[in-house]
């Protein structure tokens, strides 16, 4: 059995796995890894200067043949400049966080990008696919980063029910047993983030690989609520810090306290004072492996699992 469903046939991959579009994570090198792996890899562009996700996606160019996406997060200031330098280079495929890419979806879609927004809601999803989305990515709140007020369990099968294009399950997936959930809320695809932190290929700091692998259920917490941009990281100093605030409702202070902090954790290792972005699954990330061995594990167990269930419940 292989797991061939709208979405591999849409993007053209062997496995229905999106690797999440992680800020100052997820680079060419993760990217590439995941799409040689047979799933799709997606660079994140966060806040990235523009030059630099050039270097970023031509770099994924020369690492792999197979399609691969870029993250546009559309919080950024520069998120017009992102959107023709994805253009300009003919990335196949985009993902969108945090917003509406309502606005540049025609010229995305003219020049035959994929486009696959990430929405917390059922609305946005409508929205999304009349306005032309080829599928969308459903993100529950156990997801890291900036996050929805959903659950995957509740937010998947809703969208499945109200779009006909492809649902893709994100937040809170981490192993097979999560992709044959996935499957069986209706969604024909999953977007993993948090266990591919852990991939040999990401080149985070090894000291928040270590944060990720000695997570537990419950070191995870949602800070910032105040500000509108709730955002879920492990806990740490600086969460602490934003949770007072967030106390004393200073959405202002928080703003300013926040910024930069993400590349502060994942670029250079600052596991106290930078923001330590990864889903609750967290808990159950525990090595560090090659980016092929996670994809073939992870439809490998789903495979396994889903044959298994219907034989214990099958007629
Ligand atoms: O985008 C993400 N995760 C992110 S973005 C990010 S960078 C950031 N840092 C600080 C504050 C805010 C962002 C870190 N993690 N995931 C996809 C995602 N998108 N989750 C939820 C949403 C979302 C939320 C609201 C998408 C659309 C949306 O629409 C609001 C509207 O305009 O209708």
């Amino acid at each position: 059995m292989t797991l061939h469903t709208r979405l591999t046939t849409l993007l053209g991959i062997e496995h229905p796995i999106i690797q999440g579009g992680m800020a100052w994570t997820a680079t060419a090198e993760l990217s590439a890894a995941v799409s040689n792996a047979g799933g799709i890899g997606v660079i994140g562009a966060g806040h990235m200067p523009t030059e630099l996700l050039r270097e970023q996606i031509r770099l994924a160019k020369t690492l792999t043949d197979r399609p691969f996406g870029v993250n546009l997060m559309l919080l950024t200031p520069h998120i017009d400049d992102i959107v023709q330098l994805v253009l300009d280079e003919h990335v196949p495929m985009v993902t969108t966080g945090a917003g509406n890419p309502g606005k540049y979806m025609t010229a995305l879609k003219d020049a035959g990008i994929k486009v696959i927004p990430i929405v917390p809601s059922v609305a946005l999803a409508k929205r999304m696919e009349s306005i032309g989305a080829d599928a969308i990515i459903g993100e529950g709140m156990e997801a890291g980063g900036h996050i929805g007020e959903l659950t995957t369990m509740v937010l998947t099968p809703q969208l499945v029910d109200a779009v006909q294009i492809p649902v893709v399950a994100a937040g809170g997936i981490a192993d097979g047993r999560g992709v044959a959930a996935a499957f069986a809320l209706g969604a024909e695809g999953v977007q993993v983030g948090t266990r591919f932190m852990c991939a040999e290929e990401c080149t985070i700091h090894p000291a928040v690989k270590d944060e990720v692998i000695k997570a537990k259920d419950r070191d995870t917490i949602v800070t910032g609520r105040s500000t509108g941009h709730p955002v879920r990281v492990l806990k740490n100093k600086l969460a602490r810090q934003i949770m007072d605030l967030d106390r004393d409702n200073k959405p202002e202070e928080i703003e300013a306290l926040g910024a930069g902090k993400l590349a502060l954790a994942m670029r250079q290792g600052d596991i106290q004072m930078g923001s330590l972005m990864a889903g609750q699954i967290a808990a159950m990330v525990c090595s560090i492996e090659p980016a092929a061995d996670i994809v073939a594990e992870m439809m490998g167990e789903a495979e396994a699992l889903m044959r298994s269930l219907s034989t214990k419940f099958g007629a």
